[in-house]
């Protein structure tokens, strides 16, 4: 087995022979897997009761995501945003609210990503609430396999519909995707197009502090990998991630979702959410959390979801968020802390 380190070596390795060839013979292809983005607006609310997420998309674009992912270098393609079919009477289905409206939304969310994957990009999905990493971890999937999931939340949002309390899709994705629950799944109208497309031990949890009690019982049960917050303090997010990576890739290499929930930062630094909790990651840790998937070089598909402007007390505690958004996305692409120059940069001379 190749550990991590090596693994980055080797890329460093098959970088600089790209960059090589870059010169000579396939400008196009440097890169290419990680370095092309497909973006997905999926301004989407109903899988919980506060309105504002479906803000989201446009928010992080008005602040400037496009340009600033071509700025370094990274081939950018928007779809635009999606339009949702309106539902009326999506009466609960026992205590699980907008059943229809989340399975439909999702479902069109599932083809859309298929789409942007077949057409070779790394999607960015750009919610909305977290209810939408079902169509977006459902559509990859179908496109292109067999994944890792690396979902990065304060919440595990595995709840089956029948361990929920509030009823909100967005706690539940993780239990439709989970090949493992499905004979817990009760069946809600505009769900039956779902194919769970994930294994328990190809998901890892990063930034977990409020975990239900049926959640905590499932992930016992599943044997899932989890850094809640306190081995995030015990270990480090270097180690954190080192592990993350090291136990997804134990066996085969597989392309890497990353469902990224903005709470999992500390309120302090991203207050316009849903549903915030204290004790989160710092800002360089979320940052980390990016430039080390990226660095694997099986970056497939990114989820960047409960960004929610009236969720914010000032236009600070939103611009702080929104921007935070942007960076780690920018991580995920690529982006240098370190800085960076072109490799025809001359220093001028007096
Ligand atoms: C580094 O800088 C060069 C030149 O400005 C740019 O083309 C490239 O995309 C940048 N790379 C990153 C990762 O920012
Ligand atoms: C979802 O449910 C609504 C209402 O029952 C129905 O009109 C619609 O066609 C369904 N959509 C999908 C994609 O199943
Ligand atoms: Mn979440």
């Amino acid at each position: 087995r190749v550990s991590m380190r090596s693994a980055r070596i080797l890329r460093q390795l098959a970088v600089t022979v790209c960059k090589r060839h870059h010169h000579h013979h396939h400008p196009h292809h440097r890169y290419h897997h990680q370095r092309s983005a497909g973006i997905i607006g999926a301004p989407f609310s109903k899988g919980q009761p506060r309105g504002g997420v479906e803000r989201g998309p446009d928010l992080i674009r008005a602040a400037g995501l496009l340009n600033k992912l071509r700025e370094q270098g990274c081939t950018v393609k928007d779809y635009g945003n999606m339009a949702f079919e309106e539902v009326v009477d999506d009466e609960p289905v026992g205590r699980v609210k907008c059943a229809r409206a989340v399975g439909s939304a999702n479902k069109r969310l599932s083809d859309a990503v298929q789409a942007v994957k077949r057409e070779g990009h790394t999607t960015v999905m750009l919610g909305g609430d977290h209810s939408l990493a079902i169509g977006s971890i459902h559509g990859h999937s179908a496109a292109v396999g067999e994944l890792s999931v690396v979902w990065v939340d304060a919440h595990a949002d595995i709840n089956t519909p029948l361990t929920s309390s509030t009823g909100n899709i967005h706690g539940q994705p993780m239990s439709y995707l989970l090949h493992e629950l499905q004979s817990k799944i009760p069946v809600l109208p505009n769900f039956s197009w779902i194919k769970p497309c994930v294994s328990a031990k190809d998901l890892v949890y990063i930034g977990l502090r409020d975990v239900d009690p049926g959640e905590h019982y499932i992930l016992k049960l599943l044997g899932v990998k989890v850094f809640s917050m306190s081995e995030v303090d015990h270990l480090g997010v270097p180690r954190v991630m080192e592990e993350t990576c090291d136990y997804l890739s134990a066996k085969v290499k597989k392309p890497i979702h990353l469902s990224y929930d903005i709470d999992a930062i500390d309120p302090s630094v991203t207050p316009a959410t849903g549903t915030p909790v204290v004790g989160g990651l710092t800002y360089r840790e979320g940052v980390y959390i990016t430039e080390h998937i990226c660095q694997t070089g099986l970056l497939s598909a990114v989820d960047m979801v409960e960004v929610n402007p009236l969720r914010g007390r000032t236009e600070d505690d939103i611009q702080s968020t929104v921007s935070t958004a942007v960076d780690l996305l920018l991580g995920c692409f690529g982006r240098l802390r370190e800085g960076n120059h072109s490799s025809d940069y001359r220093l001028p001379e007096p």
